[in-house]
């Protein structure tokens, strides 16, 4: 499973502020951090309320370079926003996101392309989030073959059924996990799939709970990445528990142990 740290997030107030502050210290930390429990990939996103979201996000990459070498996510709805935080990486990130709408898939796709980068790809575009599974797989289906035609291989195109929020959007999460199950059979080899798993629960009383269900129902459903908080012990516990049920990790007694050490989590 590719554990992609959701921390470092303008939508969160020590980010925001951070980012307002400049202050590298919060960034590097939460970035440290993040790693050493067991994250994979960094999300980087300054979030809706920054006033200068391009250099924000030029900001945090160098800021988290000057502190770890790790992949990143480079999170933002606009193209420009995104374009600064990839030619601001030492190495090929993963562009986080396109979505259908053909504005974006021909700002990002040639982007992606030109820096070897992963993307990943909404299952929406400028019409909404589809409310059903064929409209959705439809839209991940057209942005997959664009990818192809554009040169990116199909491991390289992560896509995203879209998570919406339970207590708003009830029956969306029957069509995110049956358009997630799908996903998976659109090419061999597949396309990664992933999720922004902490929507699922915005709003709930009881957040832990939501996010930890929802990602042992994805995983037994073929997901295996998801932008996510690492930090919550058992949301990772519980990932690393679905994945050896889905004979992905060999059991032994202290498998959550070899796991978070195989990961360099504890550093
Ligand atoms: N798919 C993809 N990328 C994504 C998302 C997605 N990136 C952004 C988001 N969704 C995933 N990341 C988050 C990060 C934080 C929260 C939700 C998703 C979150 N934040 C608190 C809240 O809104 O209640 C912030 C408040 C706080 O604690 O300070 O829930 O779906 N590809």
């Amino acid at each position: 499973m590719l554990v992609i740290g959701e921390r470092i997030n303008g939508m969160f107030k020590d980010v925001r502020k951070a980012i307002q502050t400049k202050d590298k210290a919060i960034v590097q930390d939460l970035a440290k951090r993040q790693l050493a429990s067991g994250a994979n990939v960094l999300d980087v996103n300054v979030g809706p309320a920054s006033a200068d979201p391009v250099s924000a996000m030029k900001w945090l990459v160098e800021t988290i370079y000057e502190a770890v070498d790790a992949p990143l996510a480079i999170d933002s709805p606009k193209p420009p926003v995104v374009e600064a935080g990839v030619k601001a990486c030492k190495r090929p990130p993963i562009i986080n996101s396109t979505d259908g709408s053909p504005d974006k898939m021909a700002a990002l796709i040639p982007l992606a392309a030109e820096y070897k980068a992963g993307l990943i790809g909404l299952c929406m575009d400028e019409k909404g989030i589809p409310s059903t599974v064929d409209a959705r797989l439809e839209v991940g289906m057209k942005i997959l073959a664009a990818c192809v035609e554009a040169g990116i291989e199909p491991q390289n195109v992560h896509l995203d059924p879209v998570i919406l929020p339970v207590k708003f959007s009830q029956p969306q999460f029957a069509v995110s996990f049956e358009t997630l199950r799908q996903l998976k059979t659109l090419s061999d080899p597949s396309p990664q799939l992933v999720v922004g798993l902490s929507n699922a629960s915005q709003g709930c009383i009881d957040r832990h709970i939501v996010n930890r269900i929802t990602l042992v129902m994805g995983i037994a459903g073929g997901l295996n990445e998801a932008i996510m908080d690492p930090f919550d012990t058992e949301l990772m516990h519980a990932m690393i528990t679905a994945e050896l049920l889905m004979n992905k990790q060999i059991y032994c007694d202290s498998y959550i142990d070899a796991y978070m050490k195989s990961m360099g989590a504890g550093k």
